[in-house]
Order: C-alpha cells, then structure tokens, then sequence
C-alpha cells in the first residue's frame, strides 16, 4: 500500500478547563510530557514502577520484560498475582460497603451491590465451579446477558484460575459451537433467558443447539443462571441450576496464585476473512493495561460514578467494566437493556438517576440517538457528568460537537479511545487534563506507548499523509498469541514486512501537523479513486456533516476508469426517500461531498436505507456493503448482522 491521500480538514481544538485541569491527576501537557519522556528514558523502569505501584502481588516479579522470543513477549514472568483479588479482596479492607455495581436491568429495576457482598458471590461461585471439576488452565465459555452475574462469571473464572471466553449473547449456534471447540472449553456458563428492549431473548435453547452440534464434546456442564421466570430444557447431569450450584457454598475461596504470564481469558474477534482468532491475554500484562488506563484516560477519582455501556461480549466490557473499574475499587453502572427503550431518552434518563460521572459509549449509539431525539439530552439534569467517552470506530465530527455540547454542556472533554480487542487497553487517547481534544481525532498515544504511522517499508510517513498505525515496542497489554495458532499471530500481527518488530494494528491512520493521530479505517477498506487513496471514514464525516444525514457508510466499487468508484449508503435523518425524491437527495449530497472535500470524494452512487448493516457491536459490515455495491449475490455469513431486513432496501438503485 502506498501512502493514503488525507483530506478532512478539521481545525477546531478544546482545551480542558483551568479548573478540570487543576483538579486532574495527570494535569495540563507538561505532566502528561514528562510522563512520555519518562517511558522514552527508561521505557521498562516506566512498566516495572507502575506494576509495583498498582498491582498487589503475591510475590514480587524480578524482571520487567523478556523479548528474547519475541514476539512473543512476556512480562513480570516469575511475578505472582490474582486478578480477581486485585478487584476484589484487596478493597476489602478501606471499601467493602462501597458501591461496586449499580445494576439497571431491562425493565428499570436498580440492584446495588457492594464490594463486600461481591466478593462473595464470587467466592460462592468460584467454590461452585470448583464443584463441578474446573481447575486452574480450564476454558469456561460464559454466555450470559449483561448483568451483576455476568461479572460474577469472569471473576470466579480468575479467581479459580480457569480462562474464560466469553461470547456475546447475540451469537448464534454455530457461533458458540465455533468457540467452544477451538477454545476446548469444558463448561458452559449461560441463563435461560436474557432481557432486551422488552422482549425475551433466549440463551439456554442456543446453547443447547450448539451442544447437539458436532465439535462440542468437550463440554461437560452448562451451568444456567435463571433471570426469567420462563424454564429451560435440560439434560440430566449436564446441566446445573446456578442458584442450586452454590447452594451450600463458602463465601470464601483462597484465589489461586497465578503467574504473571498464565492466560487470564481468550476473547474472539472475527476479522473480514478467516475463522475467528482467539486473542489470548496474559494476567498480570494485561491487569495493568486496564487499571492503569482506566485511572489515566478517565481521570477516575474515588467517587465518581463511572458507566461503560458495552456488553462484557467485547473487549471494551473486559476491559472497562469487569477489570478495570474494579480494580480501581470504582462505582459502576451496568445496564442491561438498549439504548432506545422504552424511549430514546434511556440513557440521559439513567445518566441523572445515578448521577453518572464518568459515561464511555459507542459512536454508533451516540448518532442513533441523534436521530432519534436531538434535543432529549436537555429534558434531564446532566450536570453530574465530568468526563465522556467513545470508542469503537472513528467518531465524525459532527457527531462529536453534538455529544460535547448537548451530552456534556461544554463543559466535559470528549476522551476518544483507539484501541483493538488486541491491544487490551486503551493506546491512543487524550488524557483528559492534559491533552486538548479535536473533533474526530483520538489525540496522542498514552505514555509508554509508542505509536506511529509507517509506509510498507517501514518508513515514518510524513504528517498529513496516510499509512499503517504500528506500535513500536511492545507493552505488557498486548495479546500473547492467538489461541492454538502461534503462527497466525506473528503473521498478522508482527508481519516480516517490519521485520517482525511492530505490532501491525491494521488500520490506517495519518497524523496532523500537531502529532495528533486521525484514525482513517482498516486497511481493508481503504478505496483507490483515480490513483489517490482515501480512507473511508473522511467521505463519510463529510457526508454526516450535511443537516439530512444521520448516518453513511462509504465503500468501493471497481470502476473502468477510475479504478474505483465511490458508493455510499446513507441514513437520513427524516424517512427514507423513494423515487425522485431519492433522486433529489443523492444529487445534493453528491454536490455536497465535491464541495466539502473535492470531485474526487464525490459518490457515484447513493443508496438509501433505514438504517446501515452492523455488527453486534455495532461496528459497520463493510464487507457486505461491498458486495451490495457490486451487485453481488450475498453469500457472506450473516450471523453477526444486528438487523439483517435492511439489506434489501440497500440493494435498490435509485
Ligand atoms: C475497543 C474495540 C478494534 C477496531 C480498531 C479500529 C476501531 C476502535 C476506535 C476505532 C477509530 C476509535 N476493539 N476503533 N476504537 N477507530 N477511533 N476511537 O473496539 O477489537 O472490537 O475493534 O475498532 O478499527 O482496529 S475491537
């Protein structure tokens, strides 16, 4: 790949507060620099002082980092820890009656729980599992809706010692089916129901499916949560009632005594090709990424209330609900529902009911609720709010103002967070007292870790220009190996093209005149019109910056000419126009692009829809697009698409 062809323009900057500055941890730029340098100087004396500082461990580690196999790297290795202690029993002393997690289930339902009362139910559970014959090495796949239980599951898993994947309860059979053989799991964690948007949603029954599929045989217990009254199917033997597992139970376990490098959970990704990649993280590497990045890009302060709306099926969940704000001893929200019931105004709503503090959502979730109620925001009394979050995909600028003004009042800066399922943590974000915020820009790497933008050859890309974002050195977040496939890690990952020295994150990015990094998309999905390389994501800020657009997605399509011609799929904000209204529509957003950004943008063609292909979490089907775009037949898996009935309206030429 050649470089990439940068042409969004995007000046404006927000600098935080004097007075959010003053108070903030990491305060004001020559804070948040000398902490850079302090890595740059002594980049593993700057890993070793952290994992001292925040971990507590059972016995201490003598090395910070063996890269003599690399890349397979190992950190803190003869250290020895617990995560699940780290979350839990270490609070007990200054802050077992403090709020862990304030539960809102579907239906509005507020549980509180206290870290006391936490640790607890993890032990009982974890004695439970114990029961059942699962031991330290052991995968358990959890498959549970968003809950106080869900967490309880990975805790227990840690605290035993067993590695948990879990997959998002949206999954279907075969998808379950597929983790549980490559991850050889031999006990399933699940409910019989789940709730969502007020309908039921079933767990057990695809459990069941995927356990009647041929490659499952390594499970010997389904334990099933009862969130509903509705029953469950059951095999005799198999399958165990959670309430009847830890009936009898000690609330008290003995953690067991893990080494730094020991696996702490495999969570799958599925990329555009290929079958799912099992990411594997490490304990202790891994625990510091999310403790330490949770109090960095958050500012998190003993009471703040934070809330993170991703379901723990996602990295973002692992991370920053399960690990994290846990072993910050943080309060937390977790929310069981969907964002627009019973109304659009759920999460603004919640926001005032807790006093939330500290709110970390998707760009897909802010713009749905743009478009369904621009101005509910200011029906409820957000002023708890200090600190907003995104993370998932490029937020377009639009959009952004939109959360920074109507969200947060103008008065609490926007952290956008770049990170992977890979990388553990969060890797480039602005902290929030230090670094000034531009729409649409994740800002400037955390300290420690050494991010670029590189050509094919390896070569740093000058600023403006387009290229592969690498990460230079290894950091003790970042995925061990892919899950039974060592080979496929380094291929991906640590490619011969950089002579196997930079983590390829595999999307494209270019950085501004300030250092600022503007991530442009995956490398997949970058187009070539005419010879010029253009990221996906500029042409589609462009087109959410016209008042009728909600949403777009912009794709290639092979083209005489050009190469590639560019096609984009649009989500107005009103209904979706039919005829020559459609028409009307496409030719003005057409004009609009060569306006805002130059003829060589400009669609050739636009298609209309209600909404846009996405993945459960939310993250655009590109993929699918393109074949829409070509007029191709689908023949793609469309298990993980959220709402499969608008890729017929996609498919209609205007
Ligand atoms: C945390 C998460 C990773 C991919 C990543 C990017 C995209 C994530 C941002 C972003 C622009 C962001 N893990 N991505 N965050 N793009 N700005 N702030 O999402 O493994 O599920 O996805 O998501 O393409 O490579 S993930």
């Amino acid at each position: 790949m050649s470089t990439l062809d940068s042409i969004l323009k995007e000046t404006r900057s927000f600098a935080p507060s004097d007075e959010f500055r003053r108070k903030a941890t990491i305060s004001g730029m020559e804070a948040y620099n000398a902490l850079c340098e302090q890595a740059d100087d002594h980049y593993l004396s700057f890993w070793g002082d952290l994992a001292r500082e925040l971990i507590t461990w059972k016995k201490p580690f003598s090395r910070v980092l063996d890269d003599s196999q690399a890349p397979f790297f190992k950190w803190f290795e003869d250290g020895v820890l617990n995560a699940s202690y780290n979350c839990l029993d270490r609070h007990l002393a200054a802050n077992a009656n403090k709020i862990a997690i304030i539960f809102e289930a579907d239906d509005g339902d507020v549980t509180r729980i206290t870290y006391a009362e936490l640790h607890r139910r993890v032990c009982q559970f974890a004695n439970g599992l114990k029961s059942l014959g699962v031991k330290k090495g052991d995968r358990v796949v959890v498959y549970m809706p968003m809950g106080i239980e869900a967490v309880v599951a990975m805790q227990a898993c840690a605290r035993i010692g067993a590695i948990h994947s879990v997959v998002f309860g949206g999954f279907s059979a075969g998808a379950v089916r597929d983790r549980i053989q490559d991850a050889g799991a031999s006990v399933v964690i699940t409910a019989n129901e789940g709730m969502r948007g007020g309908k039921n949603v079933p767990l057990k029954p695809t459990v069941d499916e995927a356990l009647a599929l041929e490659g499952a045989e390594s499970v010997k217990h389904v334990v099933v949560y009862q969130r509903t009254n509705g029953g469950a199917n059951w095999t005799d033997g198999r399958d165990v009632w959670w309430h009847k597992l830890i009936e009898g139970q000690s609330e008290t376990c003995e953690p067991e005594w893990m080494n730094a490098e020991d696996p702490l959970f495999i969570l799958y990704t599925s990329g555009s090709t290929g079958k799912p990649k099992g990411i594997q993280h490490s304990t202790a590497g891994y625990l510091l990424g999310a403790m330490n990045s949770f109090r960095w890009v958050f500012d998190y302060k003993p009471n703040d209330v934070y809330w993170c709306t991703a379901d723990v099926g996602w990295i973002t969940g692992h991370s920053y609900v399960c690990y994290g704000p846990l072993a910050n001893a943080a309060t937390q929200v977790i929310f069981e529902g969907v964002p627009t019931y019973p109304d659009a105004g759920r999460f603004w709503r919640m926001i005032e009911q807790h006093k939330v503090s500290i709110f970390y959502t998707a760009p897909t979730a802010i713009r749905s609720l743009i478009k369904l109620g621009a101005d509910l925001p200011k029906q409820y009394d957000l002023s708890s709010l200090r600190v907003l979050g995104t993370v998932g995909e490029p937020i377009n600028p639009e959009a952004w103002i939109w959360y920074y003004e109507t969200v947060g009042g103008g008065r609490c800066p926007i952290v956008d967070t770049w990170w992977q399922t890979e990388t553990g943590s969060a890797m480039i974000a602005p902290l929030p007292g230090a670094v000034p915020t531009k729409p649409g820009s994740c800002t400037l790497p955390l300290p420690g870790i050494i991010a670029d933008i590189v050509d094919e050859s390896g070569a740093q890309v000058e600023p403006g220009r387009g290229g592969f974002l690498v990460i230079k050195k290894p950091f003790p977040s970042l995925v061990r190996t892919i899950w039974n496939d060592p080979d496929r890690f380094k291929k991906t990952y640590f490619p011969d093209e950089f002579d196997g020295k930079y983590y390829l994150a595999g999307d494209s990015a270019h950085r501004d005149e300030s250092g600022y990094f503007w991530i442009m998309g995956r490398i997949d999905d970058v187009l070539n019109v005419s010879g010029h390389r253009l990221g996906t994501m500029e042409i589609e800020s462009a087109l959410v910056a016209n008042p009728l657009v909600a949403e777009a997605a912009v794709v290639g399509k092979p083209h005489e000419v050009k190469g590639e011609a560019v096609v984009a799929f649009v989500v107005l904000k009103g209904p979706r126009p039919q005829g020559d209204a459609a028409k009307t529509v496409a030719a003005e957003l057409k004009n609009w692009v060569a306006h805002e950004i130059g003829k060589i943008a400009q669609p050739d063609d636009i298609r209309f829809g209600e909404n846009l292909p996405k993945t459960r979490s939310g993250k655009i089907m590109r993929r699918l697009l393109r074949s829409i775009a070509k007029g191709e037949e689908i023949t793609q898996d469309v298990s993980t698409l959220e709402n499969p009935q608008i890729l017929a309206q996609l498919q209609q030429p205007l």
